[in-house]
């Protein structure tokens, strides 16, 4: 195994036997082989969408394959065995359909779109040696392929094809949960499919790559407005609202992730069995929207983020249901009441699956819930959250003349990710040193560092505002544009925003690579630079965008402010 997609890899270079994060080696040699068998995936599917031959099932299986290799989402060898197998029947399939309808023939790949055969098969001397290397892939050769990072052997190349791949596995994270709630965008998938392709171009140097990568940006700013979209059509918009973090005496049911559908039938099927619904992690946002609020049995938040699950599950004594990362190895002492749902994973732990019509029959946990104790209080009192665009533009002429009247000087945006390591304390530390007059900007769990201080407000607004989950960072990109706008700039790069972001794993890629294709400059990232960015790409990465690493506090208030 070979493993660096992470913030948390090893030394900050890279797991080869186990990974830190508690996969195994063995896992993630079959998830290499999943990316590889989709990339062949890839390759005959762009020719069946571009023949109007491709179907949605192919669509889903792509966003599924790449979602289970994110950080923290699925640790089973059985379902990455049962993924590459369904992989190669769709592969085949979709070459059986396109042989039938004589788009490609076995021996010509003549008929392949153009670009392909010049940037994938070169100048191929023989008919049938055309089909690129990963399009040939099949369960017997599968372990003779080289599938793992370090095939490629240029470090810079190595360094933006794995940067390209793991903005996919974000975008697809998120394209996903829009998927679940009906919303799709082929554009979007088409360039799953192009951009896969291009991880095994050997003719993209650098100069192909890097505009690709920057791609990768714009998709995800679609997708991740998609998913708003999906999201606030679906559920309303997220109001402000103070969140329990207290608990009640009846027994209660866990819900961490991000999946909010899941969270609206366990809701519907809790309706007076008795059972109180928390939820966790980056679920928190849920509770500020409206179609859940009227749920009397939906408590509040229950602990902080994803990586103390371990401490907090065993204290909340009830079911706890997982709907996407992160899940990280369960204790013994709570496996037996844990439920991996979708894409999420785990060898031993139960799983739910949904039926035809994606639904899901919550009645055992229910069963299990009512036989446990009412979860241990952890702490109490409230927490803010629920301000994404339309609640935060609702007070835009506030903010305005609080910044115009000087009473707020700057706004710092610290979204991403939580992280298990001791340096994370560094988060704390900067939110509680920044000056008064700051209001931070904050989505994704990266909030659980500093959003149970109490850092007041500033004329009635909150010094700590909360987007959502980490995908509504785009939220904070709606509401930074406004303020331009508003304040009449033609970048929003002169606002008096400053960007402090903690980055974990491979959907904050995506988010940064979003930032970074709306023209955002100058942002901080933390607490380590990514180990798959080479020093040459990172060079490239600090002339075009400015993009530092931060360090002390005392040094990066100076910068930032
Ligand atoms: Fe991840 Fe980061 Fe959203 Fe956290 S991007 S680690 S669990 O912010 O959440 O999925
Ligand atoms: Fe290591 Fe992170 Fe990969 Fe897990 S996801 S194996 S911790 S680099």
């Amino acid at each position: 195994m070979f493993c660096y997609q992470c913030e948390e890899t090893l030394n900050a270079s890279g797991c080869t036997k186990n990974g830190v994060c508690g996969k195994k080696g063995e896992v993630a040699d079959l998830q290499d082989d999943l990316i590889y068998v989709l990339k062949s995936i890839a390759f005959y599917n762009s020719k069946a969408r571009a023949n109007n031959l491709n179907d949605a099932k192919t669509d889903q299986f792509i966003l599924d394959g790449l979602f289970a290799t994110v950080t923290n989402t699925n640790f089973s060898k059985a379902d990455f065995e049962k993924l590459i197998n369904e992989g190669f029947e769709i592969k085949d399939g979709i070459k059986k359909k396109l042989m039938d309808s004589k788009v490609i023939n076995e021996k010509s790949g003549s008929s392949f779109p153009k670009w392909i055969k010049e940037k994938l098969l070169g100048a191929s001397p023989n008919a049938g040696e055309e089909i690129p290397v990963m399009a040939k892939v099949t369960p017997a050769n599968l372990a003779d392929m080289n599938t793992g990072v370090m095939r490629t052997e240029n470090e810079d190349i190595r360094s933006l094809r794995e940067l390209l791949t793991y903005g996919l596995k974000g975008m697809a994270a998120y394209a996903h949960h829009a998927n679940v709630l009906g919303y799709k965008d082929d554009e979007v998938m088409a360039f799953f499919e192009k951009a896969l392709l291009a991880t095994m171009d050997d003719e993209m140097g650098v100069d192909e790559l890097v505009p690709m990568v920057l791609e990768c940006g714009s998709m995800g700013v679609s997708t991740l407005a998609l998913l708003d979209k999906a999201n606030t059509t679906t559920y309303g918009n997220p109001e402000p609202t103070a969140v329990n973090i207290g608990v009640r005496d009846n027994p209660g049911i866990l819900i961490s992730g991000h999946d909010l559908r899941d969270l609206e039938q366990l809701l519907e099927q809790t309706q007076g069995t008795g059972i109180d619904v928390y939820t966790h992690g980056e679920m928190l946002p849920a509770n500020s929207y409206p179609a859940f609020k009227k749920y009397d049995n939906f408590v509040g938040n229950y602990g902080g983020s994803w990586w103390r699950q371990k401490e907090e599950f065993e204290k909340f004594n009830g079911p706890i249901f997982m709907t996407t990362n992160c899940i990280v190895p369960p204790k013994e002492s709570y496996i037996d009441r844990i439920y991996t749902t979708g894409i999420v994973g785990f060898d031993g732990v139960a799983h739910l699956n949904a039926g035809e019509d994606g639904g899901k029959d919550f009645s055992a946990i229910i069963e299990q819930a009512k036989a446990c104790k009412p979860p241990e209080q952890l702490e109490e009192g409230t927490i803010m959250g629920g301000f994404a665009h339309v609640s935060a533009l609702s007070v835009a002429d506030k903010i305005i003349e609080a910044v115009k009247g000087g009473q707020i000087k700057k706004f710092v945006v610290m979204a991403g990710c939580d992280g298990r390591h001791k340096e994370r304390s560094y988060y704390t530390d900067f939110a509680e040193a920044l000056p008064k007059d700051t209001v931070i900007l904050t989505a994704g769990c990266a909030k659980y560092r500093y959003n149970k201080l109490d850092l007041g407000d500033i004329g009635g607004i909150p010094r700590v505002i909360d987007a959502g989950q980490c995908n509504d960072s785009y939220s904070l990109v709606v509401i930074a544009q406004a303020l331009a706008e508003a304040f009449g700039l033609d970048d929003i790069n002169d606002l008096p925003v400053s960007y402090n972001i903690a980055w974990y794993e491979q959907k904050a890629v995506l988010v940064l690579l979003a930032l970074l294709s709306l023209g955002v400059k100058n942002i901080m990232l933390g607490p380590t630079l990514p180990a798959f960015v080479s020093p040459n790409v990172l060079n490239v990465l600090v002339e075009n965008f400015n993009i530092r690493p931060n360090s002390t506090v005392e040094e990066d208030l100076k910068v930032l402010l």
